[in-house]
């Protein structure tokens, strides 16, 4: 197993910790996917990190489709609750997770290019969206502390990141249980060993 993946990239982050989670160790190689590197783009031709390329030499690319193969592969310990019920609800939370990356990310981006090419409306719209994210993870998620499943791991990965790259996003006064929470999720040596260099 190898697997592609960039230190500060929390699509990368998810599957750093469900690894750990799991107790599993591949062999990573990190990259800068900015940079088109040519050992990354062999495998994933988008040149997006996370990529995991399998034994049999199989590239996957996509943080979901990873963590899908991984709980395939390796469904022990579980990220996904047995009941049918409740690993819909867990992936639904995860996909929302998955949003609220995606929304950060953009505005990110969209942040890094020259102010006047900017769109103040898109990042607007996005901040929005991360502010209904996160009220709806507030209300939907359950927040369990006697498991961590795949929808803890990207509640965690998507609050740290906005924590990470939107500071000025004061959403812990809005949620405060969540934020006990995340402080929570934060402590475990996943997400610790999982953490951006500052
Ligand atoms: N949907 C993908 C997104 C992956 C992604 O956008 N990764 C970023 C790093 S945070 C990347 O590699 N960007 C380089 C590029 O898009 O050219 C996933 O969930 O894995």
């Amino acid at each position: 197993m190898q697997l592609y993946l960039s230190p500060t990239s929390p699509f990368a982050r998810k599957l750093r910790v469900a690894l750990l989670e799991k107790g599993l160790d591949f062999a990573t190689v990190f990259v800068d996917p900015w940079q088109v590197p040519e050992a990354l783009t062999r495998a994933n031709p988008l040149s997006q990190v996370p990529t995991l390329v399998t034994d049999a030499g199989v590239a996957l690319v996509n943080s979901e489709t990873i963590l899908d193969w991984l709980e395939r592969t390796y469904p022990q310990p579980a990220l996904l609750p047995a009941d049918a019920d409740a690993a819909t609800r867990a992936l639904a939370i995860a996909g929302l997770a998955q949003g609220m990356l995606e929304a950060t990310v953009q505005i990110v981006l969209e942040r890094r290019r020259a102010p006047e090419l900017q769109s103040a409306a898109l990042i607007e719209r996005r901040k929005a969206a991360l502010q209904r994210g996160v009220a709806s993870l507030a209300q939907r998620f359950d927040r369990a502390r006697d498991r961590f499943h795949v929808d803890g791991i990207g509640a965690a990965v998507a609050l740290a990141y906005l924590d990470f790259r939107l500071p000025e996003h004061a959403w812990r006064n809005d949620a405060p249980q969540l934020a006990a929470w995340q402080d929570w999720a934060a402590a475990r040596p996943s997400l610790q060993a999982s953490a951006p260099p500052t």
